[in-house]
């Protein structure tokens, strides 16, 4: 029997058959510092209420793969030191051993997949490491796209990652990069990369008709659902670029690999830009949440 625990809003949105939108917790424990990172979940969570959909935060905690968690719960996990992050490798033996630990995109996906939620909101996706033709750091999210069929709501990629090679090998997988309203894959913290989006779609009816088609098809996996940031939150690319370049520096002068590698980067470049990149990842994270309720209420009903 899977462990999966179900919070009393989510479980009566289940019942009714409301729109839900799930979140992933690792942006809360690996991805910004505390206490704006529970304060930036709360608010996430509120901003998904507001449009009449029901938020479910994921995480394991004790054994148990919650879906939804309570105040206290997200207030523990925002505070709480050296919980594992996990994605699909470390996911099983976490809950079969009593573990508690993040969920990533790829964990994320796959707990609401069990849950029976088709959309999910986050800042960024993992992708292709800069160096990787080194290094071989591709994220699990990248192939987790393409077997789970849950739509995931992102700023596209972090400029952190080699987006050229995040891009080709999306299209490998077969997984469907959407932007949304533009024609350019967008950067994260900046709204455009110099990247053409190999599709686009301007209606969250649309992105939902495509996540059932997919499903009617037989393909298995999700989509990709690319949000800008808005324009007034944005931090240019020309601003970032050398910031970027320096926080990958330090990465490589400490060794950092592996599941590292995206925790420094991020807490490296919160540094450098002296928060100014956390700000830009709050506005984007709430854009992203209205976005994924949009397509929740869409695919109640399509
Ligand atoms: N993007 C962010 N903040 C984050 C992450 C991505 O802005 O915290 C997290 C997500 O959970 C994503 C993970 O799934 O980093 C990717 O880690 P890796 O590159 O090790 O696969
Ligand atoms: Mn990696």
């Amino acid at each position: 029997m899977i462990p999966l625990i179900f919070s009393p809003e989510v479980d009566a949105a289940r019942a009714s058959g409301a729109p839900i939108v799930a979140l992933e917790s690792t942006i809360i424990t690996h991805g910004m510092p505390y206490p704006q990172n529970v304060e930036v979940a709360r608010q996430v969570e509120s901003d998904i209420r507001a449009l009449e959909a029901v938020p479910a935060t994921i995480a394991v905690m004790e054994g148990r793969l919650h879906i939804g968690l309570s105040e206290d719960q997200l207030t523990a996990l925002g505070q709480a030191k050296a919980v594992a992050k996990l994605s699909r490798a470390d996911f099983a033996p976490c809950l079969a051993s009593g573990g508690t630990g993040s969920t990533t995109v790829a964990a994320t996906m796959i707990a609401a997949h069990l849950a029976g939620i088709e959309v999910f909101a986050t800042g960024g996706i993992g992708g292709v490491h800069q160096g990787a033709e080194l290094s071989f750091d591709i994220s699990a999210d990248l192939q987790e796209l393409a077997q789970t069929p849950v739509s995931v709501v992102a700023a596209g990629a972090k400029a952190i990652l080699d987006l050229p090679k995040t891009l080709e090998i999306l299209e490998t997988l077969g997984v469907p990069v959407i932007a949304y309203g533009q024609d350019m894959f967008p950067a994260f913290w900046s709204r455009q990369s110099d990247l053409a989006a190999p599709l686009r779609m301007d209606d969250p009816q649309d992105i939902a008709r495509a996540h059932r088609m997919r499903a009617q098809l037989g393909l298995p996996g999700g989509q990709l659902v690319a949000n800008p940031i808005p324009p007034e939150d944005e931090i240019p690319s020309a601003t970032l670029a050398p910031i970027i370049a320096q926080a990958q520096a330090d990465a490589d002068r400490h060794g950092i690999t592996g599941k590292a590698v995206t925790p420094y980067l991020l807490q490296r470049i919160f540094e450098l830009t002296k928060g100014q990149s956390l700000r830009a990842n709050i506005a984007l994270v709430r854009n992203n949440a209205r976005l994924a309720a949009g397509i929740a209420q869409a695919l109640s009903t399509t």
